[in-house]
């Protein structure tokens, strides 16, 4: 059985688990914070970072990656379709995602988690402009879409929503941005995702910078 090292709260191991969810891969969880998994993670990844399965004697890292892994497995349509083109569009959002929304975001509740003397309020100014700028794009880019590249659900969604869900906790989209509001309602809406929130609702006091109810 694949075994997936995560935590429940982590965004980026939430691609992995949004994708074991929606193909119905069966999986076991190894939590990192247990003192075992967490010394595998060490081994297994370059900077101890997780997402990371291991299936058989085949280990993967990166949710991206393993995504891809993934799209072999089970006879659910692939998230990276198939068509060259539009898979290209789908990894290209899916990494705009991480880099632009996720990475910000993790980024200022990195900042909210240290000591006072270590923070910079000038670098985390800095990443909520990044954010609000990131935004903007999206909005424009996914105006008139259900998903993120048109009609199909693929990876760039499964990567918008753990970037989606927290940086409106971090930085909050607002009134301006409906597309992008409407857009995060609908991600939080699938069965898929809805399961990785509530999953992860008991960890909500961890978040630093204080987690809003409505989600
Ligand atoms: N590019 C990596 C990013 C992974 C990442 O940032 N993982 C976070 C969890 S969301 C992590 O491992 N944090 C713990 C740490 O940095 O030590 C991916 O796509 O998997």
């Amino acid at each position: 059985m694949i075994a997936l090292y995560g935590h429940p709260f982590a965004a980026f191991a939430w691609k992995a688990l949004i994708a074991l969810h929606e193909r119905g891969v069966p999986f076991e969880f190894r939590q990192v914070d247990q003192p075992e998994h967490g010394a595998r993670i060490a081994e297994l990844s370059p900077t101890g970072q997780f997402p990371v399965i291991v299936d058989g004697d085949r280990t993967v890292v990166g949710s991206n990656a393993v995504i891809d892994y993934l799209d072999g497995i089970g006879d659910m349509p692939p998230l990276i379709p198939a068509d060259r083109l539009a898979a290209i569009e789908a990894r290209e959002l899916a990494d705009l995602f991480d880099d632009y929304i996720a990475v910000p975001m993790q980024r200022i509740v990195a900042d909210a988690l240290l000591p006072d003397a270590e923070r910079s309020p000038s670098e985390v100014a800095r990443q909520r402009e990044r954010l609000r700028r990131a935004y903007a794009w999206f909005e424009r880019r996914l105006a008139g879409r259900d998903w993120a590249t048109g009609e199909r659900f693929t990876i760039a969604d499964v990567a918008a929503a753990p970037a989606l869900f927290y940086a409106d906790w971090a930085e909050p989209l607002g009134d301006s941005l409906p597309v992008l509001t409407a857009y995060r309602a609908r991600l939080l809406a699938r069965p898929s995702i809805a399961r990785v929130v509530d999953d992860a609702r008991p960890f909500r006091r961890y978040f630093p910078l204080g987690a809003p109810h409505r989600d």
